[in-house]
């Protein structure tokens, strides 16, 4: 069940109640409200009426929140957050006024939290999706030195009062290497299980680039914590609900949110939230008067509003997370017999097909715990873009699902047969599993081991009701974020890698699973390799 927060402090205001005017920056936030354009705003529909997501506690693990900001800390639990950088005083907990650092450094938090839940009708500033949420700061990114000691208590901040976690951040983009998750950070997540992640997919894909190379580069599944089974991975979108070319592809994303607008590069209109105050964070303008919605030339590159305590250039799957975050909020508050699984199943059974025709879409034979028909599914978006009004709706009759079972988990199966180079069969190997007690899939893990450069190798896993979950292409790596140089190899090879799929979402566990492994490319370091071994994993319950 969701969790009472502490009312500690200032996150104890009304629900619905205007404690002013309204916001003079809405009118900026196409993501709230984009009449006319389907799938361009998050479909809010009539829910502010009755729900504004208050007292539902949201931890925001990132570079630190600015509580005292003017349209935050209403929202802010007092001395709820987790202050790792004590150097950065201010930032995530009361302890000190806030005492912003050098420009354009460590305002990604801030421009997060007013996503969330900045507050709304207060006269000033703009709003969040759940705008009487409760914000908890935790400035674990704050510092590069952050350690996975203090990652896993990121994970486990408060749990008596935690009922969702924002994490816009993960590993470096654009290199297209394997990075997996430190085991203490996963141990905080198991130990968080009634809590539910947003965890951002990663800005890594370079679909720009791969329109002449051939090939996209990171895949969400090569960053062991969007892919951990305890997260819901959050792709972006633009306001016409295509995807935005750096959202990367994977069978573990979940469902998608706003990123910016298809004329970002134009007018860096991306989506419109809080920054630090004044002339510092993302918008160096000095603030103006709080009536101030005129924008300005920043150097010569882009524009932002004079009122330095708010920006419109906040994008990326950084943006879209906090979206999703606010809208499982809503859906907390508007059913609280709901856990996290819950939440997760309301979010992927709203969702809404965008980007239709899209050639990737499929439905997998999942059954649905709201009614009939199965999953659609894509790995470009996940179950779709979040819908809140239909999300909201889902909640308010959605009866709580049944525990998990306990996981299937086959071990590791030795396979040693080696693949050609540039030959799209590859080998397949098949486990079976009968008998078991998990008819409603809610998550897979493959690990593999396999020798050849993962630049050339494409994995792939299949069932006997015919889903497949793409977990590996061949891609392209790069020495660094900035460089344009495609490397010959990544330098890596997949060592018990752990994949994960949401795609297999409420399917019996009882199939034939089948794994291909192949190379796709020739003319790299790689000549062929061999499918060494594999194990599956399977989280579900029995009804
Ligand atoms: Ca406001
Ligand atoms: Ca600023
Ligand atoms: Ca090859």
């Amino acid at each position: 069940v969701v969790p009472t927060p502490s009312t500690e402090g200032n996150c104890n205001g009304s629900e619905i109640a205007a404690d002013g005017a309204s916001d003079p920056f809405y009118a900026s936030q196409w993501h709230l409200s984009n009449a006319g354009v389907a799938n361009s705003d998050l479909n809010l529909g009539a829910v502010w009426t009755t729900n504004k997501g208050k007292n539902i506690r949201v931890n925001v693990v990132d570079d630190g929140m600015q509580i005292l900001h003017e349209d935050l800390a209403t929202n802010v639990t007092s001395n709820g957050g987790l202050n790792f950088w004590v150097g950065y005083s201010g930032f995530s907990t009361s302890a000190t006024n806030p005492t912003p650092p050098s420009s354009g450094t460590l305002a990604h938090g801030t421009a997060v939290s007013g996503l969330i839940a900045g507050r709304d009708m207060n006269g000033i500033g703009i709003r969040g999706v759940a705008p009487r949420a409760c914000l908890a700061g935790v400035n674990l990114i704050a510092n590069a030195g952050a350690t996975s000691t203090q990652a896993g208590q990121s994970m486990v901040h408060d749990l008596s009062h935690t009922f969702l976690s924002n994490n816009s951040w993960g590993p470096t983009d654009k290199l297209g290497t394997l990075v997996a998750s430190p085991s203490l950070w996963q141990s905080g997540i198991t130990t968080a299980s009634s809590v539910a992640f947003g965890w951002a997919a990663g800005n890594g894909a370079r679909t720009n680039e791969a329109v002449t190379t051939g090939f996209e580069t990171d895949n969400s599944n090569y960053d062991g914590y969007a892919n951990h089974p305890g997260v819901m991975a959050i792709c972006g979108v633009k306001d016409n609900g295509v995807r935005v070319h750096y959202s990367e592809k994977g069978a573990n994303l979940w469902v998608c949110g706003f990123s910016e607008t298809t004329t970002y590069n134009v007018n860096a209109r991306g989506l419109t939230t809080t920054d630090l105050a004044g002339n510092v964070g993302f918008n160096t303008y000095s603030a103006s008067t709080d009536s101030d919605t005129s924008l300005a030339t920043i150097g010569s590159t882009y524009f932002d509003y004079r009122h330095g305590s708010y920006t419109r250039i906040m994008n990326g799957t950084s943006g879209a997370t906090p979206l999703v975050v606010g809208a499982a909020a809503l859906i907390a508050k508007e059913n609280s017999l709901l856990t996290n699984r819950d939440i997760r199943l309301i979010l992927a059974e709203s969702a809404r097909q965008t980007d239709a025709s899209d050639a990737d879409w499929a439905t997998n034979q999942g059954t649905k715990v709201s009614g009939a028909g199965h999953y659609a599914i894509n790995h470009k978006y996940g179950f779709g873009l979040v819908d809140v009004d239909a999300a909201v709706t889902l909640a308010r009759t959605w009866t709580p699902v049944v525990a998990l079972q306990t996981a299937y988990d086959s071990g590791t199966v030795s396979v040693a047969q080696a693949f050609a180079d540039n030959d799209s069969n590859g080998i397949t190997h098949a486990i079976v599993v009968s008998g078991n007690a998990i008819e409603r899939i809610e998550f897979v893990e493959v690990y593999l081991t396999a020798t050849g450069d993962i630049t050339d190798l494409d994995v792939r896993l299949t069932n006997t009701v015919g889903t497949e979950s793409v977990l590996a292409e061949a891609h392209n790596c790069y020495a660094s974020s900035s460089s344009s140089t495609v490397l010959s190899s990544c330098g890596q090879t997949y060592s018990a890698w752990r994949f994960g799929s949401a795609r297999h979402l409420g399917e019996s566990a009882n199939q034939t699973w089948t794994l291909r492994v192949s190379d796709r490319r020739t003319g790299t370091t790689t000549a062929g390799g061999s499918f060494t071994s594999w194990r599956l994993k399977i989280h579900g319950r029995a009804s």
